[in-house]
């Protein structure tokens, strides 16, 4: 009896010690950051510690240059692996590849393969004001700035002062080193390969000599684990910082304050990567104040980058009205630019032609500019997917997006794409990696300094989709999930109970962007968000006088008619944008995919459509069918519940009760959602909920009512969120 005593003891000692080890700050990762300032010494030390079996052979071979820089090739003979690359970064992904094979239960006795990156540049884009704050950041404050909080003079709703963000008292400060060095660690373990620290809503500060020691010091750290240091650039930095009356790009002493900042900043940094440019959007200064086009504004800093082979990535999410549909305004005034930037230049463009919704259209920028370099924007900040509170899984939304590029670009009667692919490529390939073109794309981080890096431990699966399919975009969202599934929450562990854990978490974090989709915003709905945080529904936000198209009424235009927003070829004619055949097709609402309708088509309440809620293919009345998405929606989130439920006891204690903590209020978020917007959608249909959705147990009036009063820094907080409903 006491020797199974001591036995239990001891095994139950080793369960609490395996299961409580992982508690999600080591992200996906293992032991912890080599210091070394070589790569080579790093991807043997990241060897050393994490390898089990016979000393990996690290190979630099020239011959393998033909490949995008990055690639590499594994070997494995009887158990012996030879990792090949022409670089010492590429041996680095192939040491980090392998060790994630061997951690993932791989084949890793008899294997041969070759990697190359989907992409040149896997860039990160951080919201980080210098004072500290992170625009849209759920995760605490930034690990790049660091300014006393207590600095930030606040008004009334809690907001920062803007003079306090745009001249933090502070000296800049660089936070800790060890936590830079696990965050570049942590990028180069899945490809990434650059970052910008500061926001696109960027402070001109951020030049000045006394800032750029700074990112110095940043882009030493970063070095060595192959990540690129670019900036966010203020357009309008020689007036603020230089002294000069005007930031035209024509003006001579204008491009020569940029030539000598841009000098000085590579004197500094040497492989410095570039700018990233919002020019002219949002308040942004930009070329348009001085009466030239975005091709000047972006040629004149690329002009000045080229000497030292960096490049510009400029932002097309500008919607300066010029036309009554904000979704056209990037197209119409980027489309006609086309043929107009310098080779160094690449539009960064955002995966929808809105913002970040939870489901949207593609971008149609995204092939209308054949002479151009286009770069995709995601965002893996859920500033639309309920910030840190809720589990929203994004690799399924971000290899939808992939997919509709692609098709479009493939489909061989595609009039507008032929033209283009005699002219260059078709468009899927031309956004892809070959060696000396320059590709790229970005995803707006969730990074910051809480102990799990992003808020909670299940949005750091959202960093590592990004990474992989930044690599790799033809990674399925489910191998991803599994992968970093097992990585982070079950490392070392392939018994029974994991695998069947394994098995609910995967369950829940690929149900969980369509669940949101169907409680938030089902059927091609759009942008019902409370105004400014963008938290919680609000599709009866009535601001006086604001921008009409910062207001939800905007994007959904309930009537007593119908419901959605008629961009075919009767209404504002976005459909027109699109590649022909493609646009025939949205442009009727018959052939028009279901999960567009009310992106594209202002559909009566009573019109019958078709279309899939769940597992079901159903036909029946709009209103009917929108009533059955949301509760579709707030059923899956309760079914998300069940899944994670299920892993008690065999995931990290803290981190269990922590996401349990989040998925009920995720639940709660969903029942509010639904009611919020059918009740009041049915303000306009007045048509009953079917039999089979559940009335709702809000009051429309309180929900209504309800303002959460937290700034665009934060996630509010379940004693907040109880108080309001
Ligand atoms: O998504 C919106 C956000 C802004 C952001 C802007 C942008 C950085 O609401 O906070 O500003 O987009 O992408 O520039």
């Amino acid at each position: 009896m006491k020797k199974h005593l001591t036995i239990l003891t001891s095994l139950s000692l080793f369960l609490f010690s395996v299961v409580s080890a992982h508690d999600g700050s080591q992200l996906w990762l293992q032991g912890s950051a080599p210091s070394a300032t070589s790569t080579l010494e790093i991807a043997n030390a990241e060897l050393n510690q994490s390898w089990k079996g016979a000393a990996p052979v690290l190979r630099l071979n020239k011959s393998m240059k033909a490949l995008p820089d990055g690639s590499f090739s594994i070997t494995i003979q009887a158990g012996t692996p030879t990792i090949q690359s022409a670089s010492e970064v590429g041996l680095l992904y192939g040491a980090y590849h392998l060790i994630r094979m061997q951690q993932t239960g791989a084949n890793v006795r008899d294997t041969a393969l070759v990697e190359q990156p989907s992409y040149n540049i896997r860039i990160l884009n951080h919201w980080d004001n210098l004072n500290g704050t992170i625009e849209r950041g759920y995760a605490g404050r930034s690990i790049f700035w660091r300014n006393s909080a207590d600095q930030m003079r606040r008004n009334a709703d809690g907001e920062v002062n803007e003079e306090d963000l745009l001249h933090p008292k502070d000296a800049p400060e660089i936070p800790s080193v060890d936590r830079l060095r696990d965050y570049a660690r942590a990028n180069a373990s899945i490809g990434i390969n650059a970052y910008v620290p500061d926001n696109v809503n960027a402070s001109p500060k951020v030049l000045t000599t006394e800032y750029l020691q700074e990112v110095k010091k940043m882009a030493d750290i970063m070095r060595p684990y192959g990540m690129k240091t670019y900036l966010a650039i203020n357009f309008a930095s020689p007036m603020v910082i230089g002294g000069l009356e005007t930031a035209d790009p024509l003006d001579k002493n204008v491009q020569k304050w940029w030539t000598a900042k841009v000098k000085e900043i590579y004197k500094l940094i040497p492989d410095f990567g570039g700018f990233l440019v919002k020019a002219n959007s949002e308040g942004q200064p930009g070329p348009n104040d001085f009466g030239r086009t975005h091709a000047e504004g972006a040629n004149m800093l690329a002009k000045a980058l080229k000497p030292f082979k960096g490049i510009v990535m400029w932002r097309a999410f500008v919607y300066s009205p010029s036309d009554p549909d904000r979704a056209k305004q990037a197209y119409l005034e980027f489309q006609p630019l086309d043929g107009q930037f310098l080779d160094n230049v690449i539009i960064q463009i955002k995966n929808g032609p809105i913002d970040f919704q939870p489901r949207e259209a593609y971008s149609a920028l995204f092939g209308a500019m054949p002479q151009t370099r286009e770069m995709a924007e995601w965002q893996i900040t859920q500033e639309y997917l309920g910030h840190s509170n809720h589990i929203a899984y994004l690799a399924p939304m971000w290899t939808e997006f992939l997919q509709q590029v692609k098709d479009i670009a493939r489909c061989p009667i595609n009039n507008q794409l032929l033209a283009m692919s005699n002219q260059q490529s078709a468009q899927g390939s031309k956004l892809k990696a070959q060696n000396s073109k320059l590709t790229a794309i970005s995803a707006v981080s969730n990074v910051g300094n809480s102990p799990s890096w992003c808020g909670n431990v299940m949005a750091q699966s959202n960093w590592y989709a990004f990474g992989r399919l930044a690599w790799n975009d033809e990674l399925p969202a489910c191998q991803i999930a599994d992968e970093w599934a097992r990585l982070t929450l079950f490392p070392g562990r392939n018994d029974a109970a994991a695998t069947k854990a394994l098995a609910s978490v995967k369950g829940l974090m690929l149900r969980s962007r369509e669940a949101i989709v169907d409680y938030m915003m089902p059927l091609g709905l759009h942008h019902q968000f409370a105004w400014g945080h963008h938290y919680g529904p609000e599709p009866y936000c009535d601001i006086p006088g604001a921008r009409p198209d910062w207001m939800p009424s905007y994007y959904a235009k309930a009537d007593r008619e119908g419901l959605g927003f008629n961009r075919s070829s009767t209404g504002s004619n976005a459909t027109g944008q699109y590649p022909a055949d493609y646009a025939r097709l949205l442009d009727n609402p018959e052939t028009c995919p279901y999960d567009l309708l009310l992106w594209f088509h202002h559909v009566p309440w009573g019109k019958t459509i078709q279309h899939r809620c769940g597992s079901k293919v159903m036909r029946e009345s709009l209103w009917d069918a929108l009533c059955h998405h949301y509760q579709q929606g707030l059923d899956e989130a309760r079914a998300m519940q069940r899944d994670w439920e299920r892993c008690q006891g065999l995931i990290d204690a803290d981190t269990f009760a922590d996401i349990q903590r989040r998925l009920r209020i995720q639940t709660r978020d969903a029942q509010w959602w639904k009611d919020g917007c059918l009740l009041y959608f049915q303000t306009f249909s007045t048509l009953p909920f079917p039999d089979d959705v559940e009335p709702a147990v809000h009051d429309l009036d309180k929900l209504r009512a309800i303002k959460l009063g937290i700034t665009n820094y934060e996630c509010p907080s379940q004693e907040l969120l109880d108080s309001v409903r």
